[in-house]
């Protein structure tokens, strides 16, 4: 039967890289985020037990309190990363400066992530998340800082890691198809569990999520969108985690939208362009949603066209399925 089958042929992550890719450079770098994705996995499991809950005393490139395991994990991510030899140029949320890989590790790869997204949820025990984007170099020579600030749709690679009930990792090969892998604990690998996701046709759940408690700092067509969601008989369910990672997941299986717009507070948004933006974007047109940033410097973008200036920019965020996606972007037209 088909569970035997599944314990002798094992559909892993690496099968599935090798299969896609005849790179074996690209290949080695997946295993390393693969292998950080696990170690991370281990630490957010054991926190409790290994007294890794709390801060670690420092503040990182925002001003926000570092937590233990934000620090745990940005160093497994840079220590994986320097040493596959794969990367030219790592950024991190957790490190104001770009890191340029010595030459005798330079790889072709470069790579932002934030290594454990969802600060607020890391101290409860509520899902968290590691979100990436891996760029290949295009300019010749030692890796600068112009290697990584590109468009989203130049990435070759997005992903992101949820460490939730189960681990898992959903990845999209250059906006081709959505794939999810599953840690399974007792091999400690990343099997295959569904290929090509999509959202659901009709636009799935009627499921808006957003911070709502900042509303009355939003820009009207977001204030209006959101009204409208709550009106009439069938009004949509309200789920936010709090995690990035968790609310698109769900959004991207069940449907509906996930915004975290401008506000009068951070007039920017508060999302970051390279590491939480990018991957999410391409990862949700490939699965046949849209990613905008709804009206943000005079227009609206899709989000993948941005250009970003510096590593840490941020851009507001309104993605999900098309149906509600489109609902929200409509209330901007409507603006007087
Ligand atoms: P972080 O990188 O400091 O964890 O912040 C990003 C997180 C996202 O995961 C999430 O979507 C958002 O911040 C939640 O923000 P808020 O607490 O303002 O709702
Ligand atoms: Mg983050």
């Amino acid at each position: 039967n088909s569970d035997d089958v599944d314990q002798v042929n094992y559909k892993t992550l690496s099968r599935f890289v090798m299969a896609n890719t005849a790179d074996q450079e690209l290949t080695i770098l997946m295993g390393a985020i693969a292998l950080a994705c696990k170690a991370t996995a281990r630490a957010c499991r054991k926190a409790g037990i290994a007294n890794l809950f709390g801060l670690a005393g420092e503040q990182n490139t925002s001003g926000d309190d570092q937590k233990k395991l934000d620090v745990l994990s940005n160093d497994i991510f840079v220590n994986a990363l320097l040493n596959c030899h794969a990367c030219a140029v790592l950024v991190s949320e957790e490190n104001e400066d770009p890191i340029i890989v010595p030459p005798s590790m330079q790889g072709k790869y470069c790579v932002a992530f934030d290594p454990l997204d969802g600060s607020s949820n890391i101290d409860c025990n509520v899902s968290t998340g590691t979100i990436f984007g891996v760029y290949e170099k295009t300019i010749p020579g030692p890796g600068t800082v112009d290697d990584i600030l590109r468009k989203g749709k130049d990435l070759v690679v997005a992903g992101y890691c949820m460490y939730g009930a189960a681990t898992e990792l959903v990845i999209c090969f250059q906006g081709r198809g959505v794939h999810r892998f599953a840690l399974d604990p007792s091999i400690g690998e990343f099997i295959h569990t569904h290929a090509n996701v999509k959202f659901p046709a009709d636009g799935g759940k009627k499921i808006y999520s957003a911070n709502e408690g900042n509303s009355g700092l939003w820009d009207e067509p977001c204030q209006r969108a959101v009204a409208h969601f709550k009106s009439g008989d069938k009004p949509y369910a309200l789920r936010y985690v709090g995690s990035m990672v968790s609310d698109v997941h769900r959004t991207l299986l069940y449907g509906g939208v996930f915004i975290y717009p401008a506000d009068k507070k951070s007039p920017g948004g508060k999302l970051r362009v390279l590491y939480e933006g990018f991957p999410m974007a391409m990862i949700v047109e490939a699965a046949g949603g849209v990613a905008s940033t709804g009206l943000f410097n005079g227009k609206i973008h899709r989000m993948m066209d941005l250009e970003p200036k510096g590593v840490h920019e941020r851009c507001p965020v309104i993605l999900g399925s098309e149906r509600d996606v489109n609902l929200v972007l409509g209330f901007y037209d409507t603006a007087a």
